[in-house]
C-alpha cells in the first residue's frame, strides 16, 4: 500500500516535470467578481499591498476576466491600519495599471483609468488579456523615490 502511494507520488512528480519551468502557485481569479457596482467596503480584501504607503488596494472584477474581451474592474485604495471598512483613499500622485504576462515577458495594450470622484474608486477599462494563461495586474502608485508597485496574479481561461 505504501509502495503504491509512493509510486503514485512519483508519477505525479513526473507528470509535473514538463511544466516545471512555469511559475506555480497561481490562484484562479483572485479579487472578487461581483455584479454590483461596488463591493461592500467591510467585505473587501487587501488584494494588493503597498507597505511603504501603508495602503491596500481591493480589486473587484465587473466581469470575470476572460481572454480577448474587455475585463473591466474597479480598484479602491484604503489605509491598511484603518481596515477595509475605512474610507477610500485618493491617489494624488501617479497611478498606473498594467497587464503583464510574466512567463512570456509581454504586456497588453494600455488600460484606461477613470477616477470616480464621488466614491474615490478607480474604474479600469479596456482590460484586454490577449491570450489565456498566467497574467498579473501590476499597479504602481507614486513617482520617483515614492514609487511602489504591487501585483495580483491570475489565470485567464
Ligand atoms: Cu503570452
Amino acid at each position: 500500500m505504501i509502495r503504491l502511494a509512493l509510486s503514485y507520488a512519483a508519477l505525479l512528480l513526473a507528470l509535473q516535470l514538463p511544466t516545471g519551468c512555469a511559475k506555480a502557485d497561481y490562484v484562479d481569479l483572485q479579487g472578487t467578481v461581483t455584479d454590483t457596482e461596488d463591493a461592500k467596503p467591510e467585505a473587501r480584501s487587501c488584494d494588493l499591498r503597498f507597505p511603504a504607503h501603508g495602503l491596500c488596494a481591493s480589486l473587484v472584477w465587473k466581469k470575470a476576466p476572460a481572454k480577448n474581451v474587455d475585463s473591466p474592474f474597479t480598484l479602491s485604495f484604503w489605509k491598511e491600519a484603518n481596515g477595509p471598512a475605512s474610507a477610500n483613499v485618493k491617489i494624488d500622485d501617479a497611478l498606473a495599471v498594467e497587464l503583464w504576462m510574466d512567463s512570456m515577458g509581454h504586456g497588453s495594450a494600455p488600460v484606461e483609468i477613470a477616477e470616480n470622484t464621488k466614491t474615490s474608486n478607480y474604474d479600469i477599462t479596456r482590460v484586454m488579456f490577449i491570450m489565456a494563461g498566467d497574467w498579473s495586474v501590476r499597479v504602481t502608485i507614486g513617482s520617483g523615490a515614492e514609487k511602489e508597485r504591487a501585483a495580483l496574479y491570475l489565470l485567464v481561461p
